[in-house]
């Protein structure tokens, strides 16, 4: 058959997967779709943690017999029996399924290309690989974590044409407009969690949920803030709000000790949550965070800024793509989101592959991964 043909749906069973968004974490995004003499007989999605997957649903809201018909799945089917649902390959044997399409091999070690031969050795023809870089994307928080246990790191800025992301006196309301607010909300609904750094928090006093008018499905992301907590006024929303048990504070032994005893109180009666770190020359060691992040089964962290957090990140090299909103404006003079005194050649530049462009109404947004080659400050 034309490969188009699959591909277009390939890319129903990522609509039909995006669905999922807020509420299968840590499980990966998925959408099944059985197809019959070109007509869409079923379509179901993995809708929620601990719920049935994708395949079972897309069989169970067929209208006709299934039997000989082919299932598109942007994720192999699941044969591992360790877990919360039964595997997904033998639902598709048992219904008679022809045919299987995919477009990424299931990262899960317990998986991992077992799926696609059982399904084999049962005699269905499988096809593997349709809009695989697609896929790939969609669910890069599963396959990050999956494979290091560590959060998937999605770093957001909006900037001025001239770099800047806050004026000097730290003003930065608003450097993007609404609809690239709309988008950071969306990626607020996508990650689990959302990281800000102290200055963040004194500045702007944020409440990280999910607002302009982004359907939040009730949740709220985890809310981390990195820094000093001895040095933190509580009374800020994220430590006093209603969600204040969706609050994780990122800081080490040291300065916890040095927090006062009215600090301690205030963190317990409002079930914050606190995360150790250690110190690697004056800054957080994020590794080490990212890896009790990932205890908390936290897939994926969405970083605010400002300015010190996102040059922490860089410098440690603990992040995996940037988002940047370049917007036309003009201020000056500012605040960078980076500054490295001691990179003073070109060849030294932080250095980025896969770049994508979009146009956001008027404004530029790049998207661009983490140079996995390039060497870096710390190396
Ligand atoms: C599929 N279809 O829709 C999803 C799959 O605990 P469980 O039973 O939900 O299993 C979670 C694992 O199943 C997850 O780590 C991933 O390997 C796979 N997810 N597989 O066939 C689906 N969500
Ligand atoms: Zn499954």
């Amino acid at each position: 058959m034309d490969r188009s043909v699959h591909e277009q749906y390939i890319k129903r069973c990522f609509s039909l997967a995006r669905k999922g968004m807020g509420t299968v974490s840590p499980n990966p995004l998925v959408g099944s779709v059985i197809v019959k003499d070109n007509i869409i007989l079923g379509e179901g999605n993995h809708e929620f943690y601990g719920g049935p997957h994708a395949e079972p649903n897309a069989i169970a809201n067929c209208k006709e017999d299934r039997s000989g018909a082919t299932l598109y799945c942007n994720l192999e089917p699941c044969c591992h029996t360790n877990k919360q649902t039964p595997p997904c390959v033998n639902t598709i044997i048992k219904n008679k399924i022809k045919r299987v399409v995919i477009s990424n091999l299931d990262p899960n070690p317990n998986v991992s290309g077992n799926g696609v031969k059982l399904l084999e050795d049962a005699g269905l023809e499988v096809i593997v690989g349709v809009l695989e870089e697609e896929g790939r994307e969609l669910n890069e928080a599963f396959f990050k974590f999956i494979q290091t246990n560590k959060p998937f790191v999605h770093i957001k800025l909006a900037q001025t044409l001239d770099g800047k992301i806050a004026t000097d006196t730290g003003d930065s309301k608003w450097i993007s407009n609404d609809s690239a607010r709309v988008i950071v909300h969306e990626w607020r609904l996508k990650h689990d969690a959302v990281l800000v750094g102290r200055n963040t928090l004194s500045k702007d006093n944020p409440t990280l949920n999910i607002r302009m008018g982004v359907d939040s499905k009730g949740k709220v992301p985890y809310r981390i803030v990195m820094g000093s907590v001895d040095k933190m006024d509580l009374s800020f929303n994220l430590f006093s709000d209603k969600w204040s048990d969706r609050t994780i504070i990122a800081t080490t032994v040291k300065s916890y000790n040095n927090a006062s005893d009215a600090q301690l109180e205030h963190i317990k009666n409002n079930g914050i949550s606190v995360v150790f770190t250690e110190l690697i020359n004056g800054s957080m060691d994020l590794e080490l965070l990212l890896k009790k992040l990932g205890k908390l089964k936290i897939t994926s962290v969405l970083v605010e800024g400002g300015k010190s957090v996102i040059t922490s990140f860089i410098n440690q090299k603990q992040y995996d793509k940037i988002s940047f909103f370049v917007c036309p404006k003009i201020i000056g003079n500012g605040i960078s989101y980076y500054e490295n005194e001691n990179l003073t050649n070109m060849k030294d530049a932080i250095s980025f592959e896969k770049t994508r462009v979009e146009n956001i109404d008027n404004q530029v947004l790049i998207h661009a991964y983490k140079n996995l080659e390039a060497k870096c400050l710390q190396d």
